[in-house]
């Protein structure tokens, strides 16, 4: 009597054990519905951000509800707006352009809706409008760029390089930054200058057709360095040198921003440079952050989540470059 009673005390005590230590399984979060206003489908970098945030979304088993504002700031309101309207438990969105969304952040505020903000940046005063902004480090991409052009020339140092700066859409939080980190880093060296900026707003025809202009009037003549801030509207300037005589990667030096695999051909190629990778992968932070908030760990997200980047450049070894998924 005295033995069953030790076992089948024995066996409680597994049961409670094994119960304790059983890991935690997520909480099914049902019938989660989100918001998803993408700012446009401008680059092939800005369709795998789409796609990674959807894939994301999905995994979470949440319902999502996309639009895509195809660059038009006042179309990203209207498809917020109509985001509150359906009271949809968190709105994720790309703001196309710093400045003009705190009407709209204040109206998802006073409906309860939290909001995560992806990629690009609004401008900070109006931090304490969102929960979190989880994107690329801007200033350091640019800062890793110049850091390539200082290290290129850095035999020369009596020689005057001129760069030409072709910039992405000028209201944007990433044209900014990447523009302060490049300067930053060229800062230190005195013979390196930003001698002209234009902007291609992050499109390839745009981007084209600034470089072209520039060829038109003689103005390539003088520089040798073009830094991109994307790859998109680098293979736009690629596409006009070819009415050229300047061989790129040679005569003109460039540096771009993204990543993208039609790129990195370029790089082996030896038409591009340096390569500064722009991680478009946001869907497992973007969800894990909607997922930590659900269950009440709003305490553990921070505002800034910066996600992991590289450089790819003809001083690496290009056949270990692992194949691009944009
Ligand atoms: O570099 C570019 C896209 O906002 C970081 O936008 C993004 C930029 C990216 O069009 O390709």
């Amino acid at each position: 009597m005295k033995n069953k009673l030790v076992s089948l005390l024995f066996l409680l005590w597994l049961l409670i054990t094994l119960v304790a230590c059983k890991p935690k399984e997520p909480t099914v979060q049902n019938n989660i519905v989100i918001g998803f206003s993408q700012s446009g489908t401008e680059s092939s970098w800005r369709k795998a951000h789409t796609t990674s945030i959807l894939d994301g979304l999905k995994k979470n088993k949440y319902q999502v509800i996309y639009r895509n504002g195809l660059m038009d700031q006042e179309r990203q309101i209207q498809d917020i707006r109509s985001f509150i309207a359906y009271r949809v438990d968190m709105i994720v969105f790309t703001p196309l352009t710093k400045d003009g969304w705190e009407p709209v952040l204040k109206e998802a505020e006073q409906a309860g809706i939290d909001v995560i903000l992806v990629d690009r940046d609004i401008n900070s005063a109006s931090s304490d409008l969102y929960l979190s902004h989880i994107g690329p480090s801007f200033k350091a991409e640019g800062n890793r760029a110049g850091i390539y052009v200082n290290n290129y020339f850095k035999e020369q140092p009596e020689r005057k390089i001129n760069v030409l700066e072709l910039s992405g859409l000028t209201s944007a939080s990433p044209t900014t930054l990447r523009s302060d980190g490049f300067r930053e880093a060229i800062g230190r060296e005195q013979n390196i200058t930003v001698i002209q900026t234009v902007y291609g707003d992050y499109t390839r025809n745009k981007g084209k057709e600034v470089i072209r202009n520039l060829i038109k009037h003689n103005q390539l003549k003088e520089i040798d360095v073009l830094f991109s801030h994307n790859d998109e509207m680098t293979l736009g300037a690629l596409d006009a040198l070819k009415e050229t005589a300047i061989q790129p990667g040679k005569d003109l030096i460039i540096v771009t921003i993204d990543g993208q695999e039609n790129i990195i051909e370029e790089l082996r190629a030896g038409r591009v440079n340096c390569v500064v990778e722009c991680n478009p992968q946001a869907g497992y932070y973007v969800a894990r952050a909607i997922e930590r908030r659900l269950d009440g760990d709003n305490k553990q997200i921070p505002h800034e989540i910066y996600m992991p980047e590289t450089v790819f450049s003809d001083q690496g070894d290009l056949d270990s470059i692992p194949t691009r998924n944009y």
